[in-house]
C-alpha cells in the first residue's frame, strides 16, 4: 500500500465515521422523548356524515432549541361545507361523542379550557381550516405545544384530540361571546403518537 492509498483510506474511514455519527444522532433525536411524530384520523361528529381526513404533526427543534410542531390537516367529504372552520387541539383523546374531547388543551397552573371563555389564549388554539369545493387544508406551526415529554406535551394522562368546528374561529376579539371560537363540532380525530422504526420509514401505531 502506497502513501496515496493510505491517504484515500483515511478519508474514506473519516467519512464513514461521520456518516454513522449523523445516523446515530438522528436516531437519538427521534427517540428523545419518544414522540416526535403524531397523526390523527379525522371523522365526522354526526354519525353517517361524509367527512374524513387525516392530520400529521411533526416536532423539531429550532436553531434556538425551541420545540416547534408543524400541523398539516386534510379533510374532505360531501358533508364538509366550504368556508373556514375553527380547529383546535382539545384536552381529551375521545371523540365518542365529540363533546368528550372536552375543552381546549390548556395545561398549567392557570389552566382555563373554556372554549369561548379563554380564547385565543389556550395552548391548543390553532388557525382555521379553509375548505374549497369539499376539500379542506390547514398547515401551521405552533410553539405552544410539544409532542415530546414536558409540561406542554399533548400526550398527557388523558391524551388530546383535534376538533374541527362548524363555523370559523373569530379568535374572540370582543372577549367571551357564545360560539366565537367556532361553535358546534363538525369533525374529530384522536391524536396518536407515531413510533419511529429502527430501520426504514415511520410506522403508524395506535
Ligand atoms: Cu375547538
Amino acid at each position: 500500500m502506497n502513501v496515496s492509498q493510505i491517504f484515500t483510506g483515511c478519508i474514506f474511514l473519516g467519512l464513514s465515521v461521520a456518516f454513522v455519527g449523523v445516523v446515530v444522532d438522528d436516531a437519538e433525536a427521534r427517540n428523545r422523548g419518544g414522540k416526535v411524530k403524531a397523526q390523527a384520523k379525522m371523522r365526522a361528529c354526526n354519525v353517517g356524515d361524509d367527512i374524513r381526513g387525516r392530520a400529521v404533526l411533526k416536532e423539531r427543534r429550532s436553531d434556538q432549541g425551541v420545540k416547534e410542531v408543524s400541523v398539516t390537516m386534510f379533510l374532505r367529504g360531501d358533508d364538509l361545507p366550504d368556508g373556514e372552520h375553527g380547529v383546535h387541539i382539545h384536552e381529551t383523546a375521545s371523540c365518542e361523542p365529540c363533546g368528550e374531547a372536552r375543552g381546549h388543551f390548556d395545561p398549567g397552573p392557570n389552566s382555563n379550557t373554556s372554549p369561548d371563555g379563554n380564547h385565543p389564549f389556550h395552548l391548543g388554539d390553532l388557525i382555521n381550516l379553509d375548505v374549497n369545493h369539499g376539500t379542506g387544508v390547514l398547515h401551521t406551526t405552533t410553539t405552544r405545544v410539544t409532542l415530546s415529554d414536558g409540561p406542554l406535551s399533548i400526550f398527557d394522562e388523558d391524551g388530546s384530540a383535534f376538533i374541527v368546528h362548524i363555523n370559523p374561529d373569530t379568535f374572540c376579539p370582543n372577549g367571551e361571546e357564545a360560539g366565537c371560537a367556532g361553535g358546534g363540532r363538525l369533525a374529530c380525530g384522536i391524536i396518536e403518537s407515531v413510533k419511529p422504526r429502527s430501520h426504514g420509514g415511520p410506522r403508524w401505531s395506535r
